[in-house]
């Protein structure tokens, strides 16, 4: 019964450190391994990503989109209606501000951690 107990604990000890490490206000969400393009915009906006992950972009949109880092780090180039594209390997720690090179006021933010 203690072991159990003790189990139990530790479990939940886990579980409320977990959101916690990024650190800023609230719990920042592991990127999908496709980031959503729909309704002109990035869905989810905010996420983080693993240092050596990689993750692309699908445009559900009539109108074309593109997903382009600020520091020039990736450029999905101009995704069509039902465009896939090729995945973005983040090898660097760091926050990655992105927008829509047609759109510019759409934008997003990835963090690699
Ligand atoms: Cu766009």
């Amino acid at each position: 019964m203690r072991i159990l107990w003790i189990g139990f604990s530790a479990a939940l000890v886990l579980a409320g450190c977990y959101p916690r490490t990024g650190g800023g206000n609230g719990a920042l969400e592991a990127c999908p391994s496709v980031i959503q393009i729909q309704g002109f915009s990035f869905h989810p906006a905010s996420c983080f990503v693993a240092l050596g992950g990689s993750l692309s972009f699908e445009n559900h949109d009539a109108a074309p989109h593109t997903a382009t880092a600020d520091g020039g780090a990736f450029d999905t180039g101009t995704l069509n209606q039902g465009q896939t594209s090729t995945p973005i390997t983040f090898n660097q720690a760091g926050i990655y501000t992105y927008f829509c090179r047609i759109h510019p006021g759409m934008r997003g933010e990835i963090e690699v951690r």
